[in-house]
């Protein structure tokens, strides 16, 4: 019967799908000598230098057309942070909800995912991974381990600029640890190295004027549990790897 077992075991091995953490998506990520200017225009020369990658995993809704939605966006890292550039193509710009803790998922939203180990894994009432929301109004909101909406401002600056049903937004992102204590000053964002390898993953809630978000588009092509692909802001498994280059 042993035997049995440990053949078993041995053929379950060798013949396993693939993991969750093989089969994630890898991003590379240029380093900038310069910190770009977080103003909401995509004019720096590492902007221009930096490859776009897609935003067009419908995670929730039909899949919108063109001008409802379509996005893209590119990074770059220096010591102190992950710079985002999102480039968005949306027909209307909703913030429904002007308490940014009340359902700041279904307002408009960029939604960064951020998990400085790539350790993958539950997050959702912890700080293994963040799932930032950031309104229109530069707010950011995350669920605390608390199990309460907690303002994280001061771990994401952004800004944004819309022309012609394009809205460009750009953000500088401090990575904190697991083990950041919410309401403890004294914990400062991990400094990022060369080589370093995290778990990231970009989405943006498209709220076009009605009490919820109409579609939720994502980088990562998530595999649904149960019907479900909504999987990121409980589940960091889910997320990209970024590659500091
Ligand atoms: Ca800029
Ligand atoms: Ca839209
Ligand atoms: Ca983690
Ligand atoms: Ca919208």
């Amino acid at each position: 019967m042993k035997k049995l077992i440990w053949i078993y075991t041995l053929a379950s091995a060798l013949f396993a799908p693939l993991t969750m953490a093989e089969q994630r998506n890898a991003h590379a990520v240029q380093f900038t000598p310069q910190a770009p200017l977080i103003d909401g225009i995509a004019s720096e020369a590492v902007w221009h230098a930096a490859q776009w990658h897609a935003l067009d995993q419908v995670l929730i809704g039909e899949k919108p057309s063109k001008e409802d939605f379509s996005g893209r966006f590119k990074l770059v890292w220096d010591e102190s942070h992950i710079y985002l550039l999102a480039e968005i193509v949306d027909d209307v710009m909703a913030d429904v909800y002007a308490d940014p803790l009340q359902h700041y998922w279904d307002d408009e939203a960029l939604e960064i995912f951020i998990d400085e180990d790539a350790s993958g894994g539950d997050h959702q009432y912890n700080h293994s991974a963040f799932a930032y929301h950031i309104a229109l109004d530069g707010q950011v909101v995350d669920m605390g381990p608390d199990k309460k909406p907690q303002l994280y401002n001061d771990h994401i600056s952004s800004h944004w600029t819309r022309s012609k049903g394009k809205t460009t937004w750009e953000a500088a992102i401090k990575v904190y640890g697991d083990s950041f204590i919410d309401g403890d000053s004294s914990i400062t964002p991990v400094k990022l190295d060369k080589g370093k390898k995290l778990g990231f993953m970009l989405a943006y809630c498209d709220n076009d004027g009605g009490k919820r978000r109409e579609n939720f588009i994502a980088s990562e092509d998530i595999k649904a549990v149960n019907g479900d692909r909504n999987l990121g802001w409980k589940d960091a498994s889910v997320f990209g790897i970024l590659e500091l280059k």
